[in-house]
């Protein structure tokens, strides 16, 4: 058994704990939502309910919990937020206008499950109900905006919409790894960072921690691009839950397409490494953040 194998079952028992907590508080978040329309309310908790991974909002509670010895109902908040607006870019990425995909997550895509209006407003409806509970439910409300500001950061339009528009534009071209790392970074790693600041915030973590938690956020979210990219090429859609050979069938700017699969591999293992390093500072307590790292690596899903 490898030395990471050895870990995965504490990790997996601590990830599925966090997806637990998660998945309670998305669940309750909707159904006091009183006053959405029926065929919305069914939509959104269709793909809210779908089995994803959670890894940013269990970023989200991992952080706090390292800053502040536990996690808590702001930090909950905060990790449904960010699993909300993730899981509204993947409904609009899913879409006939973007890459029109027919599986995610193991069962049909949104507008496969109901129709293209219905998957659209559906993502519009996540996107802005995160922001009303970052408003509504943090109860310092200096706390409040500072999350709202990073999470509008990531996401916005010079954030993961920059990345998607940037993934877009470069399909069907020569890639150069800038035009990689520029997409990578924008569309998933501000993600993962934004995931760590808003946990360490809730946490009250000040500015030194809170920056090398980001820097950490940000090295394992572009290795979890890179081991993203690989799957495509490497795995089949059932275990991933979503069409396999997408990246080369649209001729996507992948990290195998231009760097190849080693390389790929070799720039993945660094991020890791690199994303371990900067967690000297935190000691034992950091211990889950350095096995999500090498997680990362060896997922199959
Ligand atoms: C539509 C504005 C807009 C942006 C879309 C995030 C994104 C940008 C597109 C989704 C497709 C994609 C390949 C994104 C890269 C990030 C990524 C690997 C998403 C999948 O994340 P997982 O594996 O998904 O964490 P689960 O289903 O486990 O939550």
């Amino acid at each position: 058994m490898s030395a990471s194998r050895a870990t995965a079952f504490d990790f997996d028992a601590a990830l599925t704990d966090k997806v637990r907590i998660i998945n309670a508080t998305l669940h309750q978040l909707l159904a006091e939502q009183r006053e959405v329309p029926e065929q919305l309310r069914t939509a959104l908790d269709y793909t809210l309910s779908g089995p994803g991974k959670r890894i940013r909002s269990a970023l989200v509670l991992w952080c706090c919990e390292l800053v502040a010895g536990r996690e808590d109902a702001g930090a909950r908040i905060a990790a449904a937020a960010i699993e909300m607006v993730h899981t509204y870019s993947l409904v609009h990425d899913d879409l006939p206008a973007m890459d029109d995909d027919d599986l995610r997550r193991g069962r049909p895509t949104c507008h496969k499950a109901f129709d293209e209006a219905t998957a659209i407003l559906t993502g519009d409806g996540l996107l802005t109900l995160a922001f009303e509970i970052l408003a509504d439910r943090i109860d310092d409300p200096v706390l409040a905006v500072r999350l709202i500001g990073e999470l509008a950061r990531a996401a916005g339009p010079a954030g993961m919409v920059a990345g998607q528009i940037a993934d877009l534009k470069a399909e069907n071209t020569v890639g150069t790894v800038a035009m990689l790392e520029y997409i990578h970074t924008n569309k998933t790693a501000k993600m993962f960072r934004c995931a760590a600041r808003m946990g360490a915030l809730c946490g009250g973590a000040q500015a030194g921690p809170l920056e090398t938690l980001g820097q950490y956020g940000l090295k394992i979210g572009l290795g979890f691009q890179i081991a993203d990219d690989i799957l495509d090429v490497s795995a089949s859609s059932e275990q991933l839950g979503k069409t396999a050979g997408k990246d080369v069938q649209a001729a996507k700017c992948t990290y195998p397409a231009v760097v190849g699969i080693e390389s790929a591999r070799e720039l993945e293992r660094r991020l890791a490494r690199e994303a371990v390093d900067l967690l000297d500072p935190f000691g034992a307590g950091a211990e889950i953040l350095r096995r999500l790292a090498v997680m990362l690596l060896d997922r199959n899903r």
